[in-house]
């Protein structure tokens, strides 16, 4: 038996060892402060990666299903989810938050939550200074232009909701508190269709590829409502100088070298998009730059050409993403895959006759060449 009494020389050694571990303990637990909280502040997109590493490492899900709507609109609202969860969600099991400017009635939010059975229905009144207007929009110009609008003949020209709405959707709905703590969302209108079945979870898709925007049609936008945009958007390169990648998708977006936009969007009423995106710097000054105008409420311009040029001018080609086997149907557009073996193996119920995706007046043939990525069909 060893005696419990150390000769000298070994009570030296356990002083050095002990001594060593101690420097090693100590270089470790600087070394962790300086990873997780010193290297994030001076490299903000470090900050990032840590976030999204803890999102990697999380179980919950770091994504949701998304729709603003209204308590009139409930009828619509069971359908889309019905078919949804049909086609899609009975599988995946995604929550689901519904937002209004309003507060939902019981009824409405039982009638939601019998109706999803898939996932959890949450509900979020949005925040009034999200949908209302800015101290510096002139009433007066406001209502004299709905009116020029209106006499020209453009949808929606009339309603102020229409312009809160576009504005909640191109500037405000990613800063919700429903949706803080998730990465993705997939924004689902009433009465839109799903003809097709959705095997692949196209929230994976986004996050195995690194993809920012997802979109399913394209379209071309009705000029006399964004008037000033494109002047717009040329004063803010100009001025904001922001950085551009250099394989970004501006030529999807103008046909004369920037002298103009061709109106050509993704169709917004379905769209899957990173948040962090949204929530990002550069977004963000765009957005401000743009509403400084005022012209969401002296013209009208619309969510779906904002979120298009954005992610068009910001983002490189590589970061969006076109889920052409939806089967989605939003009125009066169908898309509708154009292969036999695609709409037998997806069991689509749709008349390939009437797809919108590669039809004359869209804008994905466009697309395709623009982003020299192959055809889906
Ligand atoms: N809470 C709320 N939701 C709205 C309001 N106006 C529109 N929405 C929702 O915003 C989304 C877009 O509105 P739509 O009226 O469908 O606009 P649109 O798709 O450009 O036009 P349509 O071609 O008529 O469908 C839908 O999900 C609507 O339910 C509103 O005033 N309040
Ligand atoms: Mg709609």
């Amino acid at each position: 038996m060893q005696s419990p009494i150390m000769d000298v020389p070994s009570r030296l050694l356990a002083i050095v060892r002990f001594k060593r571990f101690h420097t090693f303990l100590y270089l470790f637990v600087a070394t962790l402060f300086g990873l997780c909280f010193l290297l994030p502040r001076l490299n903000p997109n470090l900050l990032l990666s840590t976030a999204s590493l803890h999102q990697k490492w999380s179980t919950k899900p770091d994504s949701i299903l998304f729709s603003l709507v209204r308590e009139e609109e409930l009828d619509g609202m069971i359908s889309s989810i019905t078919e949804l969860q049909d086609r899609f969600n009975k599988k995946f099991h995604y929550d689901w938050l519904f937002v209004s400017e309003n507060e939902f009635s019981d009824h409405f939010k039982e009638t939601i939550q019998a109706t999803l059975t898939s996932g959890k229905a949450h509900f979020e009144q949005i925040p009034e200074k999200y949908w209302s207007y800015p101290k510096s929009i002139n009433q007066k110009k406001a209502a004299k232009s709905r009116q020029a609008l209106d006499k020209l003949g453009v949808k929606y020209a009339n309603s102020e909701s229409y312009r809160h709405m576009c504005r909640f959707n191109s500037g405000f709905f990613y800063l919700l508190d429903g949706l803080k703590d998730y990465r993705y969302y997939w924004r689902v209108e009433p009465n839109v269709r799903f003809k097709c079945d959705i095997k692949e979870d196209p929230f994976k898709v986004m996050k195995n590829g690194n993809y920012s925007y997802g979109w399913t049609m394209t379209m071309p936008e009705d000029q006399q409502s964004i008037e000033t945009l494109w002047p717009t958007i040329k004063q803010y390169l100009h001025d904001k100088k922001p950085d551009l990648p250099a394989d970004n998708m501006l030529e999807f977006i103008t046909d004369d070298d920037s002298k103009t936009y061709n109106s050509c969007h993704y169709w917004s009423n379905f769209e899957i998009g990173d948040l962090s995106f949204f929530r990002s710097k550069p977004y963000q000054e765009f957005f401000e730059y743009l509403d400084a105008t005022g012209n969401f409420f002296y013209e009208r311009w619309g969510d779906a050409p904002i979120h298009s040029i954005a992610v068009s001018l910001l983002l490189p080609k590589t970061k969006i993403k076109h889920f052409p086997h939806t089967g989605y149907y939003h009125e009066p557009n169908q898309g509708c895959p154009l292969r036999a073996k695609a709409r037998k193996e997806l069991n689509c119920d749709c008349n390939p006759n009437k797809d919108w995706t590669f039809h004359f007046y869209s804008c994905t043939e466009k697309y395709y060449m623009v982003s020299g990525n192959s055809r889906p069909f």
